[in-house]
């Protein structure tokens, strides 16, 4: 089986300043949940949504430390979940002295950790609004100090008064909230006439395909600001997990593209429980030191894999490329007695975060979208169905949507910030530059390989304005679309894929190649291609209203900060 064929892989761990270090932790010996709530119990506020807050509402105790370590890991905030850590100190690790320097605004923008500008300076003008060391909420593990009376958010999840002492030991024992009602989506009926009309005399293969980011407990960690709203032991790594495998077990789909698979989690826990189900697993772990990655999982009974390609967007030489964000490819073959189907390549992503880097992020895509077309290519150069997934931390109809939505970008005059349509403060922005990433990553402004024999030395100026260097636009070769239409179809509102404390957006995406006669392309692709995929039905979204009345994400039974997209397709013969 062909695997990291191409040139441009690299296998992961060999730069020297990109170490692939087996960190975080085994989940054993975890704390019981009252230890957990002492520790939380003074920050846990319910109603932390941000649109239940005015725009600059901050808690006096909200933010952790933008103090970085002089150690090679990134900061952590106070971390209840990081049990092996207080196996192993007994001592909060936020309560030990702390010896760091702080965020510079270069070190701020080399992270993927951007706290938004208001979080930078706290009343008492330190940065980050920053935590107090050795405030007196720093309660040691072993529950010494008892909490005073029951707390505001026990009274409002449970409804009543709760006896001093006592507390939710799990998430099972509060009062349950309504749950997240989500509605199938049956666009089949249109499919089914298009297909019945051509009188196609072999059976269409069915499939579903799912794009869930199942947040790590690691980024849990490290941004628990975001989680303040939560009931503390719905944050549990072992309530999380169990939940998300069920919702994966149930929803059952033949293909998923997970992002913010934390490696031991997948190693120990998520990769055995999904080949107990039937799944075969792949799994691309970033570069650098966050310790999660993208995995495509899909059903052994329905595909086999014909190739499996791993792209890293870090590239050594290349200040734009210096993230560890990183996609996965798989070539997958339908699994059908007639063999009369085309492969279906599917591509996983989870790009940059950072706001404000859009060009960083457009670079990300562009890597990612020359290997799509290089692995989805076939013999006659058109390409087969395509199906990229993903969590873009990019909202719809911004500029990096449109790219991969109108297969163009004219990016003549666009800032930055303005790329993924996430960052509100125009200050202090720089307009992309042309070329948006340079010629020496090897990808055209068509996001394709360039030959490898080109001699880049002796080309002159008039053969590199014909390569498009010099123009501000940048194209692609696939015809995407998107499997939902980011309005609710009842009330016309937002579609959300992520909220948390800070956020309620759409940031996840299903793009895929749709057939001619497809019910999304219809209103969006003028030429559909040939060989694609027509949209059979899709696992409604929700706007911000319900997830207000679930108590947002994560909450008791959806346990990400993320909602799974589910998508069903026809591929046919
Ligand atoms: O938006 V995300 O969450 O797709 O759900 O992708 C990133 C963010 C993920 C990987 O970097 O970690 C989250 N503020 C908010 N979220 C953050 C921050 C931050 N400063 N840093 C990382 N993430």
């Amino acid at each position: 089986m062909p695997r990291h064929t191409h040139p441009n892989y690299v296998r992961p761990g060999i730069y020297p300043d990109h170490p692939m270090f087996g960190r975080y932790l085994s989940t054993v010996g975890f704390p019981p949940a009252q230890i957990v709530y002492n520790h939380w119990r003074h920050w846990y506020q319910p109603s932390h949504l941000w649109w239940t807050q005015p725009p600059h509402w901050q808690h006096p105790s909200s933010s952790f430390s933008t103090v970085r370590h002089l150690s090679n890991r990134p900061p952590r905030p106070p971390d209840p979940y990081n049990w092996s850590s207080w196996g192993r100190s007994e001592v909060l690790p936020h309560i030990q002295p702390r010896q760091g320097v702080h965020f510079s605004a270069f070190l701020m923008d080399r992270s993927d950790r951007e706290p938004p500008p208001k979080r930078r300076k706290s009343a008492d003008g330190r940065p980050g609004g920053e935590r107090s060391q050795r405030s007196p909420e720093c309660i040691p593990p072993n529950g010494s100090r008892s909490p005073k009376g029951s707390p505001e958010w026990l009274q409002s999840v449970t409804g009543g008064t709760v006896p001093p002492g006592k507390f939710p030991s799990s998430p099972e024992r509060t009062a349950a909230r309504p749950e997240l009602k989500r509605q199938w989506e049956d666009l089949s009926q249109l499919c089914n006439a298009a297909s019945a009309k051509e009188g196609k005399q072999k059976l269409p293969f069915d499939f579903s395909v799912m794009s869930y980011n199942i947040l790590s407990q690691d980024l849990l960690c490290d941004n628990t600001y975001l989680y303040r709203h939560c009931n503390p032991p719905v944050l549990d790594w072992h309530h999380r997990f169990s939940n998300i495998i069920k919702e994966l077990e149930q929803h059952s789909a033949d293909i998923m593209c997970l992002q913010e698979v934390q490696e031991d989690h997948y190693q120990q826990q998520i990769k055995p429980s999904l080949e107990s189900l039937g799944y075969h697993c792949e799994y691309k772990r970033r570069t650098g030191l966050k310790p999660d990655g993208c995995a495509v999982v899909f059903k052994r009974e329905r595909f086999s894999l014909v190739s499996c390609h791993p792209v890293e967007y870090f590239r050594r030489g290349i200040p734009l490329l210096d993230r560890d964000n990183v996609g996965l490819i798989v070539l997958l073959r339908p699994v059908d007695p007639h063999s009369s189907l085309t492969n279906v390549c599917v591509a996983n992503t989870h790009l940059l975060y950072n706001p404000r880097r859009g060009d960083i992020k457009l670079a990300q895509l562009a890597m990612l979208l020359a290997e799509i077309t290089r692995v989805a290519q076939l013999a006659d150069s058109s390409v087969c169905p395509v199906l990229l997934c993903g969590d873009f931390n990019s909202i719809p109809w911004s500029p990096l949507y449109r790219f991969i939505r109108d297969s163009r970008l004219d990016y003549d005059g666009i800032t930055i910030g303005k790329v993924s349509g996430q960052e509100e403060n125009p200050r202090g922005q720089r307009v992309l530059t042309v070329p948006i990433w340079p010629k020496s990553l090897g990808i055209s402004q068509q996001c394709q390989y360039e030959s490898q024999t080109t001699d880049s030395d002796s080309k002159d100026l008039e053969q590199t304005e014909l390569d498009g260097f010099t123009e501000p636009s940048i194209e692609h070769g696939l015809k995407l679309t998107s499997a939902y239409s980011h309005y609710l179809k009842e009330s016309g509102q937002s579609e959300i894929t992520t909220c948390h404390s800070r956020t309620a957006i759409t940031v996840d995406y299903i793009f895929y190649s749709a057939a001619q006669g497809d019910v999304m392309a219809q209103a969006e692709c003028s030429v559909p291609p040939e060989k694609g995929l027509q949209l059979l039905g899709r696992l409604a979204l929700v706007g911000k209203d319900e997830l207000n009345e679930v108590n947002g994400l994560p909450n008791q039974n959806n346990s990400s900060d993320h909602l799974p997209l589910l998508t069903r397709f026809r591929l046919n013969p």
